[in-house]
């Protein structure tokens, strides 16, 4: 019989759906040394713990992580909630012994981040895994990106051009929640969809982003508190009290990468029609690769070395048993689709924990995202770095 990995996952909102399919599916998709078993669902309030709970498959539920945490039979840490619970939830479950995957990003600020990461080298020393949920790399077309990379098919990398494109706050009367608020999310866009375009480009470049000059930009400042918490979106009462919105609506910068590329990145929660338009492109001296979050399943190549007359982007169809990951899932090109990259996400980890290896991204890695997220907004709030033009006159 397959040896048990017993999880105990704290949040029960959109990621804590999110994982807890993962971790249901992953053994039954994914030939895993380790069978993932859904002990403890954490949340804030008993009784929708508990429905939450029996609806995703979780054996016992409890509103006390520090409990859950601590518990003997608990394996696995898998920590869902926004950010400004990261620090103090993965330090006493590193501290405990346990595997974290903790969702993006890492932490709400560079300091945090640093002490989780310190902690999980610590940690490794004894055997004890953590990564961070950037999901997004589980997505076969960027694998092959990734692959077509590292093999040298694109050359040396000349720009990066990512955009992350979501619309569920373009509505002024969406109301608040946690991702509004600064102090609860650490940042807006930047942090919760930029984050996984600065991620997605360190890693399939293997550079790193040495230096940025950006802009922040908060369209809307002000809210209505929510009566329906809808977690993206939501209802307000017509007569519901304004709270502010403290953080960026949308983040737009420039960056350098550690071999000379040059970046162009974008991150909003405007724009009209994109739902999730998580896009990158990449041009290198001998070829470019495009990708678009809305058309999963394909990856644009455009060689440079094929013929003149013949060249130009092709689209490639990454449903095949040839593509990484899509030859446990559905045969002859049938598709993924979003709950997917959850489900390749926990195969890794389980299979890094059984083999002793470091999952990746390690807590190191997505530390480097945090430095840039924090050197974006330190560069759009100093204004000397943007030089003033069509003023008056
Ligand atoms: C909300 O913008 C969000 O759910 C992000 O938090 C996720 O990381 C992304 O995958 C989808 O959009």
């Amino acid at each position: 019989m397959t040896e048990k990995l017993r999880v105990a996952l704290i949040g029960t909102a959109f990621m804590g759906r999110a994982h807890s399919h993962a971790w249901r599916s992953a053994h039954r998709f994914f030939p895993l040394p380790l069978e993932p078993e859904l002990a403890v669902l954490v949340g804030s309030d008993t009784g929708r713990t508990r429905e939450r709970a029996d609806v995703l498959g979780w054996a016992e539920s409890t509103t006390d992580w520090r409990a859950a945490v601590a518990r003997d039979d608990i394996d696995v840490v898998d920590i869902c909630v926004p950010g400004y619970l990261h620090e103090e939830i993965a330090l006493a479950a590193l501290a405990a012994g346990k595997h974290v995957l903790c969702e993006k990003p890492l932490a709400n600020d560079v300091p945090s981040a640093e002490r989780m990461t310190d902690a999980a080298r610590d940690a490794a020393a004894r055997g004890i895994r953590s990564m961070c949920g950037f999901s997004y790399r589980r997505t076969p077309a960027l694998a092959l990106a990734k692959q077509l990379i590292d093999r040298g098919d694109l050359g040396a990398i000349r720009h990066v051009r990512a955009q992350y494109l979501q619309d569920w706050l373009a509505d002024a009367t969406v109301p608040m929640s946690w991702r509004l608020d600064a102090s609860l999310a650490g940042s807006g866009a930047l942090g919760d969809i930029g984050a996984h375009s600065i991620d997605t480009a360190q890693w399939l470049t293997g550079e790193r982003i040495t230096a940025v000059s950006a802009t922040l930009r908060t369209f809307v400042d002000r809210r209505p508190q929510a009566a329906v918490g809808g977690e993206l979106g939501g209802v307000a009462d017509a007569d519901a009290p304004m709270a502010p919105v403290t953080v960026d609506d949308a983040a737009a910068f420039t960056a350098g990468f550690s071999a000379g590329a040059l970046g162009v990145f974008e991150a909003t929660r405007f724009a009209t029609g994109r739902r999730n338009a998580n896009r990158i492109e990449i041009n290198g001296e001998l070829g470019s690769i495009a990708f678009d979050f809305e058309r999963l399943n394909e990856l644009e190549y455009f060689d440079a070395r094929e013929p003149r007359e013949t060249q130009g982007f092709h689209r490639v169809q990454v449903t095949d048993a040839v593509h990484h990951y899509t030859e446990h899932w559905w045969p002859v090109g049938h598709g993924l689709g979003y709950d997917h990259l959850f489900t390749n996400q926990v195969a890794d980890f389980v299979t890094a924990i059984a083999d002793g290896t470091q999952p990746t991204p390690s807590f190191d890695e997505a530390l480097d995202v945090q430095r840039v997220l924090a050197a974006v907004s330190e560069s759009a709030a100093n204004s000397s770095t943007s030089t003033p033009v069509n003023r008056g006159t």
